[in-house]
């Protein structure tokens, strides 16, 4: 007897968990460049935040890595359709970075930009309480230079546009200034549960 398939009266192999309109890609995961994959070693990488801060600061790999490291086990979804259930990055949280620049209270957006030119815009609220990573690990193991090794942004609670890959650094800005897709049409925030996938929705 299945008394918990009886609740639903489907089986759990639809696409329960996840955001409207999106299906599981299983364990393919498809690159989504705009631009071609950077020659970018861990030795040239740096990271830097800016903007309305108390003190800007830049961290190349070794300082950002001496930061608390922390990981992120879930899902990500692409606004082209795709999810992933179930990934782990690791990284340090956002936060770790933002404490030591002190945003300023008049902060209320960051531009993410990376170290090929992309950019992508984020309220700063969707950057902070533990919801937000610079990632250098996939699976245990350095993150793929075609997916943003060594390191990009990771945002998983929006569509992964904003999770800019080659992450270069952040401007804290006191209101919204599009990026690459916001400007070609993209939400704003980009919420998959809400399906917010273009400026309209
Ligand atoms: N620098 C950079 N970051 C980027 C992109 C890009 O084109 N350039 N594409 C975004 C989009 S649309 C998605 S879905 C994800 C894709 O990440 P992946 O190639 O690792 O799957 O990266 C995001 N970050
Ligand atoms: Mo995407």
């Amino acid at each position: 007897m299945n008394i918990t398939r009886g609740f639903t009266g489907r089986p759990r192999t639809d696409n329960a968990g996840l955001p409207p309109g999106q299906y599981d890609a299983g364990d393919d995961w498809p690159v989504l460049s705009a631009e071609v994959t950077p020659e970018l070693t861990a030795a040239d990488w740096s990271f830097r935040i800016d903007g309305l801060v108390a003190e800007a600061r830049t961290w190349d790999r070794e300082a950002a890595r001496a930061l608390p490291a922390s990981a992120y086990t879930g899902d990500i979804h692409c606004v082209t359709g795709w999810s992933k259930f179930g990934v782990r990055f690791g990284g340090v949280s956002l936060d770790a970075f933002l404490d030591l620049v002190r945003p300023h209270a008049s902060a209320t957006h960051a531009v993410a930009y990376s170290h090929t030119g992309y950019t992508t815009s984020l309220p700063l609220g969707d950057l902070t309480g533990g919801r937000a990573w610079i990632a250098f690990e996939y699976e245990g193991r350095p993150l793929p230079a075609e997916h943003g090794g060594p390191a990009r942004l990771l945002v998983p609670h929006l569509y992964f546009w904003k999770s800019a890959k080659w992450i270069a650094g952040l401007t804290l800005l006191d209101h919204d200034e599009p990026g690459f897709w916001e400007q070609n049409g993209y939400h704003a925030r980009g919420n998959p549960w809400e399906e917010q996938r273009y400026s309209g929705d």
